[in-house]
């Protein structure tokens, strides 16, 4: 709760809202990230601490002046997408969300007809400043009724936007307005809450992101990525998501799209990084997961975590409904995936129904089926070499290969969906665009072992065939030690 008000400073604050930033200050205000202004009950722990309010106060709070980028705050980076442009009319920032139909491209080879906001699925950002006032006009073009929630943010209860219980639905055709003042910062989102099963699965959600008013040194990022993950269930050659799927899904995406098109979080070595991972999919929770680095979880659900208390991980676990911040410093240049550590997350369009023919071979019944079926081929009994299938095999209309894209070696990343890079660089002209393929320095790739090496350290490549390993209860010598303690 370091990142609000309490209610004794929303009292202190008082009305006039162009000396409210000075006010905001004198409240304390500026030194909350990360530690809540003096005499608060919560310092002092026990009965008081749990007594207090988490409702963010009373909410007719004089707003401030609207918070402006590169003035008030580092803009978020959206791959694959954008923040919500907005004006400021009358000292209030008001924004303008469309809901609509959209001919979405998960990836190059698949299209799907979704549901979204402002012509993109999941990838709409609205980014604003803690203290300001913000207006959000919802113009409703879907052939259905509507409504958004602003998910996880203090407001007033009719301004919720749960359709049908703190207003009316936003009928097809209708324009309503949704106002406020933001009385917190954080990592939160928004999504439609009206038939949410089959407006969700369509595409209707986005992060919403909202900057501290005044921002410790603690809280300034060189690169702040913001990633939604989503899940989907798009059948081959159909070009609708099924909503009403509650367990085979086959897409997943981050911002919309799935790897080898999510676009690459490109960073300078040195930069500290922070990752805002939202996760509105139906179903699954998302375990996601950093190579090459540690990162700290520094957020959850909008709500800063005391350093102290910052878990260091390289996983962190993104549920339905939740937000987490992880922050990192990008020291070590390369490309580095990121990615849910859920395999079959990583993988596209599949058909469930397979036998698992790992080891299999299938010389045999391909001769004996080819007669009837010359195109057969059968497949998984390598594993799933998709990309190479790909090659010789026809995929149905608008289906994507099950898994990624062609890698700096020539040989196949073997991963899709929920995967993207992170590009470390020490030479960055721009972030803009992907800088391409990492070029290890010499020596420091893992390439097939030379006869010098092998002669040299002594490693017979043909030892260890020959002899299996032991097994306990024969009358070789004794099973090794597993690691028990008695
Ligand atoms: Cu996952």
């Amino acid at each position: 709760m370091a990142n609000r008000l309490s209610r004794r400073q929303i009292l202190g604050i008082g009305a006039g809202s162009v000396a409210a930033g000075a006010a905001w200050t004198e409240a304390g205000h500026s030194k909350s990230h990360n530690q809540p202004p003096g005499g608060r009950a919560k310092e002092t722990g026990g009965r008081a601490y749990w007594q207090e309010s988490y409702s963010g106060g009373p909410p007719n709070v004089a707003p401030l002046a609207p918070g402006l980028p590169g003035d008030h705050y580092k803009p978020v980076v959206v791959p694959n997408g954008a923040a919500l442009p907005f004006k400021i009319v009358g000292g209030v920032k008001v924004f303008h969300l469309v809901a609509e139909e959209v001919d979405h491209a998960f990836d190059s080879g698949l299209r799907a007809n979704c549901w979204g906001y402002n012509g993109r699925v999941n990838s709409t950002v609205i980014e604003a400043v803690e203290g300001e006032r913000i207006r959000i006009y919802v113009t409703n073009r879907l052939p259905v009724a509507t409504s958004v929630h602003w998910h996880g943010i203090y407001l007033p209860n009719g301004m919720d936007g749960v359709g049908g219980l703190t207003q009316p639905y936003v009928k097809v055709g209708e324009t309503v307005k949704y106002e406020w003042t933001l009385r917190q910062y954080g990592s939160f989102m928004f999504h439609s809450h009206h038939d949410e099963m089959t407006q969700m699965g369509m595409g209707m959600i986005g992060m919403f992101i909202v900057h501290p008013r005044n921002p410790s040194p603690d809280y300034r990022v060189d690169r702040d990525f913001s990633l939604m993950i989503s899940e989907w269930a798009v059948k081959a050659g159909t070009a609708r998501p099924n909503t009403v799927e509650m367990t085979d899904f086959n897409v997943l995406t981050i911002n919309g799209k799935v790897f080898p098109s999510t676009a690459p979080l490109v960073c300078k070595t040195g930069d500290r990084v922070r990752l805002r991972l939202g996760n509105l999919g139906a179903m699954d929770h998302h375990p996601m997961h950093i190579h090459g680095y540690h990162f700290r979880i520094t957020a959850t659900d909008g709500q800063d975590i005391p350093l102290s208390a910052q878990w260091p991980e390289t996983t962190v676990l993104v549920a339905v409904g939740q937000t987490r911040n992880v922050e990192f410093v990008a020291d070590a240049p390369g490309d580095w995936a990121f990615h849910c550590h859920m395999t079959h997350h990583v993988m596209n369009q599949m058909g469930h129904e397979f036998p698992n023919m790992v080891g299999v071979n299938p010389q045999g019944i391909d001769e004996k089926i080819r007669p009837l079926l010359p195109a057969y081929m059968t497949h998984g009994h390598t594993g799933m070499d998709m990309g190479k299938m790909a090659e010789v095999m026809p995929y149905p209309p608008n289906t994507i290969s099950m898994k990624g894209a062609t890698g700096p070696f020539g040989d196949y990343i073997s991963m899709g969906g929920l995967f993207t890079i992170v590009k470390v660089r020490d030479d960055l002209a721009s972030y803009e665009g992907d800088p391409g393929w990492y070029q290890q320095p010499s020596g420091t790739v893992a390439l097939k072992a030379n006869d010098d090496d092998l002669a040299r350290d002594g490693i017979d490549v043909n030892d260890g065939a020959a002899s299996p390993a032991p097994r306990s209860g024969g009358t070789g010598p004794p099973a090794p030690n597993r690691g028990h303690r008695h």
